[in-house]
């Protein structure tokens, strides 16, 4: 009885003693990214990074509120308070692998986590979480266009001023999230972090208020330094190519890609989310969250995955519809309740054209998963609105199954052969038009897949069809499903340059005239020298100049001409995200989840080759919110998170567009 009223009188006194105490003594130094932004009114410490992990809190929550940011922290609401490092115990790797594959008639024995291959970003793999503590030199802060003053002064508090005359602060998103918590744990005591989750059971922590006598925990040394890493605006302005552009000739948009995650599929695939505490998985938490995000950064144009059709249309789209954005949906097909959907401010740009995308073709065999695209043809609208280019926008999730590369790059080959026919209409009014392709590729960086997006090319011939997109590795089975030409039947309508092809070319091409696997005559014996073809069955009987023909070659240089082994594209496209964090050179990612972390959602932008003419043209990057690593995301408590409320990172870039001097200039 009386240890308990001691407790109850000594915990409040001991609380304001220890923050009045904190105000006199060398408070210790807060970084953000390798920038120290709060000194907390002391000197500044020397010390460098210490491994930590983060705790912030609502701002109910630590108290400092509106009106306590200015002592506290310019962050409004982030604190720090738990320190040391978080070592998984590695073995959680196999237990959250209970993922179902996607209806695969054709491969149905599909257990393989996906990602394994992305060595050293599983969260089981011993990272320290101090290597996600490095420096950023990049962090430039912009507020131009990004959001308004009012929206910045929020963002970074009430020191934001200072900060922005000081130095190069960062965004940080949690202030603004943080201060109408949209997820919070009741119970947790103000201060202490007790990780929840597999993996993360380890993390040492340390309580944010010292108990004199009380505490387990070692005393809080004042010299240690704290750091925050954050998601921070890379600004690019300064480096963009070409010649200097008069900001009236000049039209600047920002874009988004998220996949939000649809409650459905979180549903579906709980496995995925084992490290997550319920709260941050219930939609109308996660909801609130996407919300927040989208009307802090405002984007010009948002190109969202996984949109579940019931959210959109209920909760998403009138939100969307005040803050002055005209949408486009498009569900999966089949029964699959999400889908894609793009959002532009209708005070930036005008629509011109949209096509809705659906990937299942009811007649092609390989064609027969669920996917959807959106590809939207867009005016900018601005004083000099005829000398702007039209943009091409589109947005696409592809399927996710690691093992089908081939009907990955069918999908992709669909929205190469729309964006082509979106160009070509603009060329043939004599104008020029730009492209951005945005989405979930399910494929990683460097992977073929996504060499192909980059290059405009991609030699396919004999390559296994589970290394198209990178995810994992099936190298150790003895069977492999290869890609061989042709990838698909002519009856789709798409060439092997990834453009449509009109009846007539179709008829002319004289493969496969029906999709239905009803093939003439003279088409099978067009297939005779493709590669599956000249395969010789181990046990054929060999009858002299029967069943040892080999093709002649001249055949041969024939059959690779018409179906050219190679895949192509017209368009020359750059990422906006590279596959490493400039600053640490660790891998970003834009996804985890318990199987792993990987990079799979892009921006690509059109640009021109270098020396080709038309120099002038080409979309330019301005800018772009950087990604972190697993490591990072791990010290997040993984995805999704109090902050981050998708398993997937947004990805968001300013891009420039040129007007056009005159009218001569060439397409893409
Ligand atoms: O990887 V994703 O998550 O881009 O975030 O895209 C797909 C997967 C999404 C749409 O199909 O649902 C997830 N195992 C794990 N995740 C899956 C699976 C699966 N078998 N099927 C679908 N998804």
């Amino acid at each position: 009885m009386i240890a308990s009223v001691m407790f109850y009188a000594l915990y409040p006194l001991s609380r304001f003693f220890g923050r009045l105490s904190e105000l006199w003594r060398k408070a210790p130094c807060v970084y953000v990214n390798g920038k120290e932004v709060w000194d907390g009114g002391g000197a500044v410490s020397g010390a460098q990074q210490t491994g930590l992990s983060l705790q912030w809190h609502s701002a109910g929550d630590t108290g400092p509120g509106p009106d306590h940011a200015e002592t506290e922290s310019p962050q409004g609401a982030l604190e720090m308070a738990c320190m040391g490092t978080c070592v998984n115990d590695g073995n959680d790797e196999e237990a959250a692998s209970v993922r179902e594959e996607e209806a695969s008639a054709r491969d149905p024995v599909m257990n393989d986590p996906a990602f394994s291959r992305t060595e050293g970003q599983t969260h089981s793999d011993g990272h320290s979480c101090a290597h996600a503590v490095e420096t950023d030199a990049h962090a430039v802060y912009d507020a131009d266009r990004m959001m308004d003053s009012s929206l910045a002064d929020l963002y970074l508090g009430s020191g934001s001023e200072a900060l922005l005359h000081t130095g190069s602060p960062v965004y940080d998103l949690s202030a603004l999230l943080a201060d109408s918590p949209p997820v919070q744990t009741a119970a947790e005591p103000l201060g202490w972090h007790f990780p929840t989750g597999l993996g993360l059971s380890q993390m040492c922590c340390r309580p944010y208020v010292q108990f004199p006598d009380v505490s387990y925990y070692p005393a809080f040394q004042h010299n240690d330094s704290i750091e925050v890493t954050w998601r921070v605006w890379e600004d690019f302005s300064e480096s963009r190519t070409g010649a200097f552009v008069d900001a009236a000739d000049a039209f600047d948009f920002s874009i988004m890609s998220y996949n939000i995650l649809a409650q459905d599929l979180l549903e579906a695939n709980p496995g995925l989310y084992t490290h997550c505490p319920e709260e941050v998985l219930a939609w109308d938490a996660r909801l609130r969250t996407i919300l927040r995000e989208l009307q802090i950064w405002q984007p010009d144009i948002i190109c969202l995955q996984e949109v579940q059709e019931d959210h959109f249309h209920k909760q998403m789209y009138p939100v969307l519809a005040e803050m002055g954005y005209t949408c486009i949906y498009k569900r999966r097909t089949g029964s699959k309740t999400d889908g894609c959907a793009v959002c532009y401010s209708s005070e930036r740009f005008t629509q011109l054209s949209v096509k809705l995308l659906e990937f299942r073709r009811p007649d092609c065999e390989l064609l027969d998963r669920d996917n959807v695209a959106i590809v939207l043809l867009l005016q900018p609208l601005s004083a000099h609105t005829e000398a702007l280019s039209p943009v091409c926008v589109a947005n696409t999730h592809l399927l996710f199954n690691p093992r089908r590369g081939d009907v990955k790059l069918a999908q992709l080959a669909i929205v190469f052969a729309e964006i082509d026919a979106m160009i070509e209409k603009c060329r043939s009014e004599g104008r020029r038009c730009e492209v951005v392709l945005c989405g979930d590729l399910n494929a990683l960086p460097n992977s073929p897949l996504w060499r192909f997006v980059s290059s405009g090319q991609l030699y396919y011939h004999g390559l296994p069809t589970w290394m198209v997109s990178g995810q994992t590795d099936l190298s150790y089975k003895v069977h492999h499903a290869r890609l061989v030409a042709p990838l698909w039947p002519s009856s789709l309508g798409v060439s092997d340059r990834c453009q449509y092809q009109s009846e007539s070319q179709t008829a002319a091409s004289g493969i496969f005239p029906v999709c239905n696997r009803q093939y003439s005559h003279d088409s099978m014996l067009q297939l005779r020298y493709c590669p599956a073809a000249c395969v010789r069955p181990a046990d054929l009987e060999l009858i002299p100049g029967v069943t040892d023909k080999t093709p002649d070659p001249e055949d041969m240089e024939m059959f690779s001409r018409r179906f050219g082994l190679t895949l192509h594209h017209s368009l020359s496209l750059a990422s906006a995200y590279s596959e490493v964090r400039p600053d640490t050179q660790s891998p970003a990612v834009s996804t985890l989840n318990s199987d792993g972390a990987a990079m799979v959602d892009y921006i690509f932008y059109s640009t021109r080759r270098s020396g080709s003419a038309g120099e002038e043209g080409g979309l330019q990057m301005l800018g772009r919110l950087s990604l972190l690593s697993a490591a990072d995301l791990w010290c997040l408590k993984g995805l999704p998170n109090q902050t981050f409320p998708s398993d997937h990172l947004s990805l968001l870039v300013k891009l420039q567009l040129r007007s056009l001097s005159g009218s001569n200039s060439r397409l893409v």
